[in-house]
């Protein structure tokens, strides 16, 4: 594949579907560079005092690990004066973060998971950046968290960095998902790969078994099917990974296909799942979509949830279409 920077695709990007106005590629480019630097901080791990503890807690009660609270940081100062952004959302903030009064404002919304996968950072297991790009309402006086709870289906743009043997980011604007890779030695993130499809069948999923004993029976009956194999239901034996990193789970899955789960289960029966719709289930859902996969709560499309709450966690089946489709059907039978 000829080599291009990641300008020069979102520059042919907008001649063919002028749909990539400048202002979103300067965000894009922004939240991109940021990741560089994230990527930098998380591979010096012990040799740039950055791994360990925080001490501190997030919004959602856990503790925040040092490069949780520094790569928070790094997408909030790299994007607060370019003028692209009314305001930012972050699962490390209780908050919404309004863009400062001493910076011009701008018509789009960013959402993150700074560093996903944080119980991964100090085992050296890949770990990752996750984002999600909305317009802000028309006429925005002072952004409000009212203005961020849009149904995924309203986003943009979307995309993940995965800091792992490689730095690799992935991108949708509505347009296919399209994979750079960072090029250490010019800093400069190369396309690597486009228009990613998922497989619509699988032989591998994903589910940390350990709450097999909690799972409600949609989900026993999907798992028993698959570890039945090749004499069960299924006729095929199936793989099993749970990297605990979303977003190295899903780029297996963009990758090679699977199905991804995280299900509500009867550990907090009022909980509807442990990760949350804004900044990781909404942005993830998009690019499998785009990618040719499905992603439901077990019930709907995630892109069709409205959201209530900033910080509301969702049920995830996401990855090879034939397979969302299976799981989500016996959610609907039960
Ligand atoms: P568990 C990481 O903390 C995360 O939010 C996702 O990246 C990951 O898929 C999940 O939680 C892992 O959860 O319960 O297996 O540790």
């Amino acid at each position: 594949m000829k080599r291009i920077s990641l300008t020069q695709h979102l520059v042919e990007e907008q001649r063919l579907n002028n749909n990539i106005p400048a202002e979103l590629r300067l965000l894009i480019e922004v939240v991109a560079r940021a990741c560089k630097t994230i990527s930098h901080a998380v591979g010096k791990g012990a040799l740039g005092e950055v791994l360990g503890s925080a001490d501190t807690e997030n919004i959602q009660g856990e503790v925040q690990k040092k490069l949780d609270v520094l790569s928070n940081e790094i997408l909030l100062e790299a994007n607060e004066w370019g003028g692209h952004l009314a305001a930012m959302a972050s699962e490390e903030m209780e908050h919404i973060h309004p863009i400062p009064n001493r910076y011009p404002k701008g018509e789009y919304l960013l959402l993150f998971d700074p560093l996903d996968g944080s119980s991964n950072i100090d085992v050296n297991v890949s770990i990752g950046t996750i984002f999600s790009v909305l317009k802000a309402p028309d006429g925005l006086g002072a952004p409000t968290e009212q203005d961020f709870l849009q149904a995924g289906s309203r986003q943009v743009a979307a995309g993940y960095a995965v800091y792992g043997p490689q730095t690799i980011l992935v991108l949708t604007t509505g347009h296919g998902v399209n994979c750079f890779t960072l090029d250490r030695e010019m800093g400069s993130w190369v396309l690597t790969q486009r228009g990613m499809q998922i497989p619509e069948d699988t032989k591998e999923f994903a589910i940390n078994a350990s709450n097999t004993r909690h799972w409600y029976p949609p989900v026993t009956r999907y798992v028993d099917e698959m570890q039945a194999g090749v004499t069960g239901p299924l006729k095929k034996d199936f793989n099993m990974r749970w990297i605990a990193s979303m977003v190295a789970d899903v780029h297996r899955i963009l990758n090679r296909g699977g199905v991804f789960m995280y299900p509500a289960d009867a550990r907090e029966p009022e909980k509807a799942g442990k990760l949350r719709l804004m900044y990781e289930a909404n942005p993830m859902a998009f690019i499998v979509e785009q990618a040719g996969g499905a992603a439901t709560n077990g019930q709907q499309r995630i892109l069709d949830i409205q959201p209530e709450k900033l910080h509301q966690r969702v049920a995830v089946f996401l990855g090879s279409k034939n397979e969302v489709e299976r799981v989500t059907k016996y959610h609907q039978e039960a």
